[in-house]
């Protein structure tokens, strides 16, 4: 094929969606229509080989339903008239046997057409419209409003000139936060101290003035160890705490649980260590906790490890704070289409609700981690047919019950670009448009005052018959009956409606130009006008929006539950110290899931020329570890746990925690949630320990 005269090509600006950062970039498009080249993006190889994925052979390109044994592949392609047709005869025929809340409506990571679909499950009657979140970052933001009335601002995107010392509370941003080698986390700043907790020694880690590398899932010791030297040595903010906290004095008394001797014993890490960080955190100001969505929380003690943690900002006077540790505030926000009012009001329990009560009132969707219970035992609540976009086992704690938990659901239908281990489950594969084939109106949070709208246009026409995600969900609408709740299926007319709620002329600007809006926050203005020109601190007006209005120390909410009010520490469910009995067959603590910047999760990992950057399914492990077990790099191991066993390539690196593995995750045909343990939850957010277990690694004999 010789190459399209110059002429012949058009240049569209659009925004990527390999992930939900929402790069803006250039997509030169030839005169067939075919994209042949993308520019402008940051230097992520997700980004810039999304070509490969949109052009790859094996993407789904026809709508398929099921003609073989579950989990066979057997699929026979059917128009989209049969494949929407059957779906609405199968929800309804669930909704008349079982009950509309039988149904479960769920979105993977995917974001953009999540508010079309949870409209269809509150419209359709029921309230089990559920997401990756149930894994996924909803926990720290639970324990931030929780315990402060307002959600922090977790891994900081935008930076402070003022932070004079960041604690980074295990997030890597060389791997999870674009610009990544070039985000602020990723270098020495001038005058910034920097504090790293992290199990392995990361790209950031390496830069860390200390870095305490603990022991996975012992970071509510560790906080609280770093509360009792603060209190010990009077660097709390006194006058501030005596004005605004609930519950010091039982959170005072608690703390003196954890001496640095007992604190470094449980976490793995030097007494001096541990002594030095404190008092560098506590007496550099304003200083800044840099959080992660995940690493404090996947762990059956997640949720207090949180609460532990973001209380440092408020004892040590940094909260609410430029430089410290700001509230996260809303922007212009898109009129609600969802119905969540709906469901709220009317709807009958979501799943979740009766076991966790918390999580479920702050976070507006069913807990998904429940998923295989209800399917497999009926509990908390039945489900028995379920509409998916995008969801792969291989990402889910203990896979394989999940997985079997799919193949006995009545009826499951799922759109995606590709097979995985999940749609060969299905009875129906939707082929869903890739990002350069659809519109999205997208209202990105951003920073604490300032976030961004976008709408993207359609760059491309879809492969074969592939569909936008919400446009299949608008049709399911109508077709169940609901025509003129669902826009008489017009996709561009939902988007529309959500715009309603933007001012006039941010919405012409979002509309009108690829790159975007950046939007305020209101609350800026109410503090300037109050005379707090600093912008900050917005509890000198508003309180804390918390039960008591002041911060939750010993939380009067989760008391009420039936929770520990204080964030107590406990070990992970599974780990040295509480189940000793398991050393024997499994000495070490496994942790799983650190980002890298080749790959969402399970997505690209069927790129070739990805694979260049990252072969094989990986585990890491220290040099002395490796050498005990007879392993060498590169060598095929078996990694066991009570669940499973997995086969992975030995990564010997001395950047591990002696006695701890890393895998990574999202390989199908390595999937280290075969080993992770879907039991033991977190009582409070229902989060799996994907970060906290125990295993054995041995090597394989290859025949050479
Ligand atoms: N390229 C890319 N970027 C992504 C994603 C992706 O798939 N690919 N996923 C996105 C999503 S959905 C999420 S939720 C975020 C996740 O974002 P983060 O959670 O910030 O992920 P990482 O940057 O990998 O940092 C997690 C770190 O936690 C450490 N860790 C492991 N166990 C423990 C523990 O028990 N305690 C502590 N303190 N640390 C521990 C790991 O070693 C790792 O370095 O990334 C987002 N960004
Ligand atoms: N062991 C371990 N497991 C983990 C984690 C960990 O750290 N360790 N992290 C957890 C976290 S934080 C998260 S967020 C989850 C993520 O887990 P998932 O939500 O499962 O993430 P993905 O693999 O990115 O996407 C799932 C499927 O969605 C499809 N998909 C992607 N985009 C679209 C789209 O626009 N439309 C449709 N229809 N399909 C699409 C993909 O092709 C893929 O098959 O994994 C969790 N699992
Ligand atoms: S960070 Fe990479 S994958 Fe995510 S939107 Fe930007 S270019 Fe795309
Ligand atoms: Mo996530």
């Amino acid at each position: 094929m010789t190459a399209p005269a110059h002429t012949d090509t058009v240049v569209k600006s659009t925004t990527c969606y390999e992930c939900d950062a929402n790069c803006l970039f250039d997509v030169t498009i030839d005169a067939s229509g075919r994209a042949i080249k993308v520019e402008g993006l940051p230097n992520c190889p997700r980004g810039q080989l999304q070509l490969e994925r949109q052009y790859h052979p094996d993407r789904l390109l026809y709508p398929l339903k099921r003609v073989g044994v579950k989990g066979s592949g057997e699929f026979e392609r059917i128009s989209w008239e049969e494949a929407l047709d059957t779906i609405t005869a199968a929800l309804q025929k669930t909704k008349a046997q079982y009950g509309a809340p039988t149904v479960g409506f769920f979105a993977g990571y995917t974001k953009e057409a999540r508010p079309q679909l949870q409209r269809l499950a509150h419209a359709f009657g029921s309230p089990n419209y559920l997401t990756e979140s149930g894994c996924c970052f909803s926990a720290t933001m639970v324990a931030e409003k929780l315990t402060y009335g307002y959600k922090l601002k977790t891994t900081s995107t935008v930076e402070s000139p003022k932070t004079q010392c960041v604690l980074v509370w295990s997030t890597n941003a060389t791997g999870s936060i674009p610009p990544f080698e070039n985000h602020h986390l990723a270098s020495r700043k001038k005058g910034r101290k920097m504090i790293v907790v992290d199990p392995r020694r990361t790209e950031t880690a390496e830069l860390a003035d200390i870095h305490l590398q603990i022991r996975p899932g012992t970071d509510g010791a560790l906080a609280l160890g770093f509360h009792h030297l603060i209190f010990a040595n009077g660097w709390q903010d006194q006058a501030f705490l005596d004005e605004w906290a609930n519950g010091l004095d039982a959170f005072r008394d608690y703390i003196q649980e954890f001496p640095p001797a007992r604190v470094a014993a449980i976490c793995g890490i030097s007494e001096a260590d541990l002594r030095a960080a404190v008092e560098m955190f506590a007496t550099t100001s304003p200083a800044q906790i840099a959080m992660s969505p995940t690493s404090t929380v996947q762990h059956s003690n997640g949720f207090q490890n949180h609460r532990a943690m973001i209380l440092l900002s408020a004892v040590t006077g940094n909260i609410d704070r430029e430089g410290g540790n700001r509230f996260f505030n809303d922007k212009v926000l898109p009129k609600p289409i969802e119905l969540f009012d709906v469901c709220k009001n009317e709807l009958p329990p979501r799943i979740g609700d009766e076991v966790f009560p918390i999580w479920t009132k702050y976070w507006p969707a069913a807990q998904s981690m429940l998923m295989p219970d209800c399917i497999l035992e009926g509990k908390p609540q039945p489900l028995k047919a379920l509409l998916a976009m995008g969801i792969n086992t291989a990402m889910w704690a203990n896979s394989k019950r999940m997985e079997r938990a799919l193949g006995e659901l009545e009826f499951f239908a799922v759109s995606d670009f590709f097979h995985n281990p999940a749609t060969l489950q299905a009875d129906i594969v939707l082929p869903a448009a890739t990002s350069l084939e659809r519109t999205a109106l997208i209202a990105y949070p951003g920073c604490a005052y300032q976030g961004e709208v976008k709408y993207r246009h359609q760059a491309l026409p879809p492969r074969g018959e592939a569909k936008p995600d919400g446009q299949i969900f608008l049709e399911l609408g109508v077709k169940l009956g609901m025509a003129e709740q669902f826009w008489h299926g017009n996709l561009a007319a939902s988007w529309e409606e959500m715009g309603e709620g933007l001012p006039p002329d941010i919405r012409k600007e979002a509309w009108e130009n690829p790159a975007g809006v950046t939007v305020y926050s209101p609350v800026i203005e109410e503090l300037v006008e109050m005379g707090f020109l600093d912008a900050d601190r917005q509890w000198r007006i508003n309180g804390f929006r918390t039960a008591t209005g002041k911060i939750e120390f010993d939380s009067v909410e989760l008391k009420a539950h039936g929770y520990d009010g204080l964030p107590t520490y406990r070990e992970p469910a599974e780990s040295p110290l509480s189940t000793p009995e398991l050393l024997a067959d499994y000495p070490l603590v496994l942790t799983s899931g650190g980002r890298q910047k080749f790959f969402t999760h399970s997505q690209q990992h069927n790129i070739p020329a990805m694979l260049a950057h990252d072969p094989y399914p990986r585990v890491q492990i220290h040099p002395d570890d490796a050498a005990a077990r007879g392993i060498a790099e590169g060598d095929a191991v078996e990694i066991r746990s009570r669940r499973g066993a997995v086969t992975f390539r030995a990564a010997v690196t001395d950047m591990m925690k002696p006695g701890v593995v890393h895998c990574f995750h999202g390989w199908n045909e390595a999937n280290i949630n075969e080993l992770t343990d879907d039991t033991q939850l977190d009582p409070i957010s229902g989060f799996p320990p994907f970060k906290s277990l125990l295993c054995q690694v041995t090597r394989i004999q290859e025949n050479v």
